[in-house]
């Protein structure tokens, strides 16, 4: 059939003669990204701001860091910058103008933890790593999750910057809620890390897309969407329209394709076009980042726009992703 691909896999699995055929969808599906090297330690993030984050990221795995610790570091630097306004500090409010906020982290031994409708707190990344460590949960939600984190010692603030609060109230003269391609309604920060170990951690934090109704939660604190992390075979990381990647477990799926044997730009590519098969993709955006343990990577979205940061082999640049429009 035309619109599908198999992965055949040798080695271990040929030799007890099992053959894995996922029934893949995408038919543009490319084999490796061109801008796809091998080596570690990496650190891979979404959108221009992912630039600093893998700086941040870097330097720890540079001083033999770990990478739960390298994504931690990374992406609280885009959460205490107010220029950026899908993240943590100054990032735009719901429509009743209240910053809430999402995050999730995992690490290389499958632990994680996470925070969904936070208020008040500029680093919600940390809250999740602490749920991680040092409770029996894995998520904490709402008015839990604050006073979860002002008993750790986190400072109570006030997350809503002049320039977003003008931006809101600009909004609500309209009042129009149309969370359609708009690169500014999406710049959560999603990004991986291969330490010198070769072991893989994720983070994932945002302010959600703007404009949404109070209490809405997206893809970004939910593990296996936003974002999810398997020592064996690779990680992956989600931006965009959060409904969309809830409704196919975007981030699980990728990892799990490589499993089987798909490359991150073919399993990336794959993850679209589960979105693309029923969902109206002409109106919203959506970005999936992948690497795999060898440190090669892929990157696939919805429309043209989508960039991220790749830190590896002594370089932090900027590239354009591929997309299924273009
Ligand atoms: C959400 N996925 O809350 C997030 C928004 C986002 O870049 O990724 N913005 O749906």
């Amino acid at each position: 059939m035309s619109n599908r691909r198999s992965f055949i896999k040798g080695g271990v699995l040929g030799a007890i003669g099992a053959t894995i055929i996922p029934k893949l969808i995408s038919t543009k599906t490319s084999k490796t990204n061109p801008n796809s090297q091998k080596g570690f330690p990496m650190v891979i993030s979404t959108w221009e701001h992912g630039m600093a984050a893998n700086v941040a990221a870097m330097k720890v795995l540079r001083n033999g860091g770990k990478a739960i610790d390298a994504v931690e570091n990374g992406v609280k630097i885009p959460e205490a910058d107010p220029e950026s306004m899908s993240v943590g500090l100054g990032g735009l409010p719901d429509r009743e103008g209240k910053v809430t906020l999402d995050a999730c982290i995992m690490d290389e031994t499958g632990n994680c933890g996470s925070v969904s409708f936070l208020q008040h707190i500029k680093h919600p990344i940390s809250v999740a790593r602490k749920i991680m460590d040092e409770t029996p949960h894995v998520m904490l939600a709402g008015e839990g999750a604050l006073k979860f984190a002002l008993e750790k010692g986190f400072p109570k603030e006030d997350l809503l910057t002049e320039k977003a609060e003008k931006r809101w109230k600009e909004w609500l003269k309209e009042s129009e809620y149309k969370p359609i391609i708009n690169v500014e309604n999406h710049d959560t920060i999603g990004l991986l890390a291969l330490d010198k170990n070769g072991d893989i951690s994720g983070a994932c934090t945002t302010s959600g897309l703007s404009w949404k109704m109070h209490g809405r939660v997206g893809d970004s604190p939910v593990i296996g969407a936003g974002m999810f992390v398997d020592n064996e075979v690779g990680g992956c990381c989600a931006t965009g329209v959060g409904e969309a990647v809830l409704k196919t477990l975007g981030s699980f799926l990728i990892v799990e394709l490589m499993r089987q044997g798909a490359s991150p730009q073919e399993a990336c590519e794959e993850g679209i076009a589960r979105i693309v098969k029923n969902q109206n993709y002409k109106d919203m955006q959506i970005g999936y980042l992948a690497i795999n343990k060898k440190g090669e990577h892929g990157a696939y979205a919805v429309h043209p726009w989508f960039n991220y940061a790749l830190h590896q082999g002594g370089e932090n640049r900027m590239i354009d992703a591929f997309s299924y429009l273009t």
